[in-house]
């Protein structure tokens, strides 16, 4: 089976220069990651090269056919404006901070929702253009939520996979989005999507219970007669491709003495983040702050060196924050330097891999606390790094990597104070400690990696394409409209027994509500004289409903509290299947029942002559299921 991996960007991004158009790496998570995988694997990898020419330009396309032939790298056709207010609209401006729990940085336009919509169209031309049958379709990430949906519209048997690198928020939070019905929708196109955590599987559940009105079981969810399978997939690194350097890289024993040299006898802090609102910059530098100011000791003993490479420098909230963090990183200099010391070595930039390795590698400390993160990479590329060594991972417990990193100082970055206490006992922490610990998360780095993270994701993908083709759904299929009708017009002398809320008439909050139509009346009326076959209606409704609704209807059958009581069509009497029941279980039962309306808001009795019945779809979904277990 081949894969198709579908990004927003694809590994090479195409830049214009001098000497013509080169490709260079893009930047990110995605790429560190997958890159590798598609290295051993083959198959075809579909996304955006990066801004491409004003004007035709046949050195552009050929540049494009070439990766095409040679890597399988497929460009998606985005033009120079849509592609502009795609990527700085509604994925950047509104789902990341939105996903990230920034809901006052979030900024909506219905132009760009179109731009967002025109563009997954995009992708999935792209798509399609290439699929060949028994491929996997991997989808990635925010910027293509509509996608899986638009794929299976367009080719209902591929197999697809979504997968999320950024957290999925809680449904209070989600519900706050624009167009979340179509997101929701979007991501249910496929097979199969997995997120980082459990944590953002279990709010996705929510939201799409909440939002939808789908119910779904832990890892499954029923939609249109098909089957989607939920899972936490916590992406890996390719560790080897840090290791190996470390080992036997020129570049990096170079990089690895000078920094020794520069660096000797003080304790180098690490921080590695896109300059991004979420990567918790600003407090980490007021954290260190704080620690010099706690710990005297730590003064010319210490620097912390933050790398911040330059992201989305066209959005304003990315411009102030670059602001910000010049400012903070000048007053912690100013206030505590020396002529022989920088507390913060600032590198707006980004560094070469081989620099990156040698800081990993010679740091004692990584510090790594973004307010929010799907995963965060740095913290396991930096683990990597530790092979034999015995730094400290100081992680945020809101990054996703802090569901398996349990052996790194978990800190909640909004606590400055705390934080740099944190710090402070983890830098004094003894030798053997900080090797125990660094031992066990290097091993779980080194086997949860990208590799098995890629083999798992497209292992679940496969069976879980299997079990929609050949297991279909637990819930029956839908009764194809043509085969139905052709029957009944063969049938001489059937019987039709119908269902009545969700089947006659749509289902209702309160039963009260769902009355029949009069085309409905008529239509019965029209079967019930034609007397060709025996019509019924069966239904837990009580028989003063049917006998409002349907009393003149001639020839019908009416079964009302599932068949309790039940009038024939001739002579129209009721007749009950128990004539006379006891009537003290109800005074039993009432009390027990209205226990739970008290509790429930939004629920209350119906009662009827052989059932009283707690409804409760009016309250909140999650808590109206629990009770109502509880109350079995
Ligand atoms: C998204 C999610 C999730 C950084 N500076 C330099 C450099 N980097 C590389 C790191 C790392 C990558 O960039 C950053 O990855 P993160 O995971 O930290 O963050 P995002 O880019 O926000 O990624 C995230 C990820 O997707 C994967 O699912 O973990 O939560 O937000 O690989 O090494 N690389 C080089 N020089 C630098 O200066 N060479």
């Amino acid at each position: 089976m081949r894969l198709v991996v579908v990004s927003n960007r694809l590994p090479l991004t195409l830049r214009g220069s001098p000497e013509g158009w080169v490709g260079e790496p893009s930047a990110g998570g995605l790429v560190t990651a997958l890159g590798p995988v598609i290295e051993r694997t083959g198959g075809l990898w579909i996304g955006w090269p990066g801004e491409g020419p004003e004007r035709a330009d046949l050195e552009h396309q050929t540049t494009l056919d070439r990766w095409e032939r040679e890597s399988g790298f497929v460009a998606v056709d985005l033009s120079r404006s849509l592609a502009t207010r795609f990527y700085q609209g509604y994925p950047n401006q509104t789902l990341w901070p939105l996903f990230h729990q920034f809901p006052s940085l979030l900024e909506f336009s219905p132009r760009s929702w179109e731009a967002y919509v025109e563009a997954n169209d995009r992708f999935r031309d792209a798509v399609v253009d290439r699929l060949q049958p028994g491929d996997l379709v991997w989808v990635h990430d925010y910027h293509l939520m509509l996608l899986p949906r638009l794929l299976r519209e367009a080719v209902p048997d591929v197999a697809i996979g979504f997968f999320l690198h950024i957290p999925f928020p809680a449904s209070e939070v989600f519900r706050i989005l624009p167009h979340r019905e179509e997101l929701l929708l979007g991501v249910l196109g496929a097979d199969y999507a997995a997120f980082q955590t459990h944590r953002h599987v279990s709010h996705f559940r929510s939201s799409v219970l909440r939002i939808l009105g789908l119910s779904s079981n832990m890892d499954r969810l029923f939609l249109e007669g098909r089957v989607v399978q939920l899972e936490a997939r916590p992406i890996g690194i390719a560790p080897e491709s840090f290791m190996g350097l470390l080992e036997s890289d020129r570049a990096v024993k170079a990089a690895l003495q000078k920094l020794r040299r520069r660096f000797e006898g003080r304790r180098i802090l690490l921080a590695v983040d896109r300059l991004d609102y979420t990567k918790g910059i600003p407090e980490r530098l007021r954290a260190y702050g704080r620690l010099l100011a706690r710990a005297p000791h730590l003064r010319g003993q210490s620097v912390l060196v933050q790398i911040a490479v330059p992201s989305r420098e066209r959005i304003p909230r990315y411009r102030e924050l670059k602001a910000q963090v010049d400012r903070l990183v000048g007053e912690i200099n100013g206030q505590f330097g020396t002529p022989e010391w920088t507390p913060v070595v600032y590198i707006r930039r980004s560094v070469s891999r081989a620099d990156l390795v040698a800081l990993y590698a010679a740091s004692d400390l990584g510090w790594v606390t973004p307010l929010r993160d799907g995963m965060n990479l740095v913290a396991k590329e930096y683990v990597a790094c530790q092979k034999d060594a015995a730094g400290v991972l100081v992680l945020s417990e809101f990054a996703g990597a802090a569901a398996e990193m349990g052996e790194a100082v978990i800190v909640n970055p909004y606590d400055e104070e705390r934080t740099a206490a944190a710090i402070e006992r983890a830098l004094a922490l003894p030798h053997e400690r900080r090797r125990e610990r660094m031992a066990a998360l290097h091993r779980r780095v080194t086997r949860n990696n990208a590799f098995a993270w890629a083999e798992r994701f497209t292992g679940d993908l496969r069976r879980a394409a299997r079990s929609r083709l050949h297991a279909g759904s637990s819930e029956p299929a839908r009764l194809p409209l043509g085969e139905a009708t052709s029957a009944f017009r063969a049938c001489r002398n059937g019987v039709l027994l119908l269902a009545y809320d969700g089947t006659l008439v749509p289902l209702a909050s309160r039963p009260s509500e769902a009355s029949p139509p009069a085309e409905l009346v008529s239509l019965l009326l029209h079967l019930g004289a034609e007397g060709r076959h025996r019509v019924a209606i069966v239904s837990g409704r009580s028989r003063v409903d049917f006998e409002r609704w349907f009393g003149d209807v001639e020839g019908l059958w009416l079964a009302a509290e599932h068949g309790a009581v039940l009038r024939p069509p001739a002579g129209h009497e009721w007749s009950a299947i128990r004539p006379s029941p006891p009537e003290d279980w109800r005074e039993h039962v009432l009390p027990v029942l209205e226990h739970y309306v008290d509790r429930t808001p939004g629920s209350f009795i119906e009662a009827k002559e052989y059932s009283l019945v707690w409804h409760y779809s009016m309250s909140d979904p999650e808590f109206g299921e629990w009770l109502a277990n509880e109350l079995v």
